[in-house]
């Protein structure tokens, strides 16, 4: 019976886990099927719930219990049936949730389940932007074959036709970098962001109002977040990450939802599994900023 009230996301009491009531729909996404080094997204969703049981509800820097805005963990979204068929899902779930009005913070699984969603909230909102945190570009047209690759998911976004930044960029190909230049893209790259802290406003004002977030786990240092399919030194850190979502709850811009991508727990790390469920309770936190007082 407690472990059932403890099921979801932060292991609220049930008054706080009701769907009408709650601001923030959490949606496991338990999908991997193009992984190419490090597997083991698929146990993401899972690892990072099981891990926000041990994180304080109280936000340090707010001062206030976000998560009385109410927070529904949903069921896993059913990823039986090949990529198609979760795209599918995955869309539609999109839809469903901005339609109602809820904050949804999609928990992967790879990062190739970021091009439905947002292929689905564009539908509904053609003023959309992406705001993707990585160190890779994932701009390849495919990647072993596969055009619904991790590898090729803001490829996916560009074709979509929705402005994109992507931040904390650090490893990509010939192919990606040509790209870049030739569309000259909103790329912004970790070795630029450690010797320029003017990035944060030039990443805000190249968003639109309405933001929806990608948040690939690799795109942090390694000296933080190690448990990733294809890790990466040099990038982002926690105190510049929380300073600039800080920023943009502010900035009057409107975040629709978020995803989190390509955890892969490891037996013998938790600490990678506890600062993705740390950084899932931040994100949702700020992006539903109106809730609580951003000073
Ligand atoms: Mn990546």
């Amino acid at each position: 019976m407690i472990e059932q009230e403890l099921s979801g996301f932060l292991g609220l009491p049930d008054e706080l886990t009701r769907f009408q009531s709650s601001r923030v729909v959490v949606v496991p996404v338990p999908f991997e099927a193009t992984t190419s080094y490090g597997g083991g997204t698929k146990y993401g969703p899972d690892a990072i719930i099981e891990a926000s049981h041990q994180v304080e509800f109280f936000d340090e820097q707010l001062a206030c219990e976000p998560c009385n805005m109410g927070i529904f963990t949903e069921d896993p979204i059913d990823v039986s049936g090949g990529f198609d068929t979760v795209a599918r899902l995955l869309r539609q779930k999109a839809v469903d949730l901005v339609k109602a009005d809820k904050f949804a913070l999609f928990l992967g699984g790879e990062h190739s389940i970021t091009a439905p969603i947002v292929e689905g909230i564009f539908a509904q909102i053609p003023q959309l932007s992406v705001l993707h945190f990585d160190a890779h570009a994932d701009l390849r047209d495919s990647y072993e074959g596969l055009t619904c690759s991790h590898a090729s998911v803001m490829r996916r976004v560009f074709e979509m036709g929705v402005p994109f930044c992507s931040v904390g960029i650090r490893s990509f190909s010939k192919e990606e970098y040509d790209l870049i230049n030739k569309h000259d893209l909103n790329i912004f790259y970790a070795h630029n962001i450690r010797s320029d802290c003017g990035w944060m406003d030039e990443v805000l004002n190249r968003l639109s109002d309405v933001v929806y977030i990608t948040f690939d786990i690799d795109a942090v240092d390694i000296s933080e977040v190690r448990a990733t399919g294809t890790p990466e030194p040099g990038g982002l850190l926690w105190h510049e990450i929380i300073t600039f979502l800080k920023k943009l709850a502010v900035s009057g811009k409107k975040v629709i939802a978020a995803d989190l991508v390509e955890l892969a727990p490891q037996d013998h790390d938790h600490t990678s599994s506890f600062y993705a469920a740390r950084l899932a309770y931040k994100i949702v936190t700020y992006c539903t900023w109106q809730h609580h007082k951003v000073t």
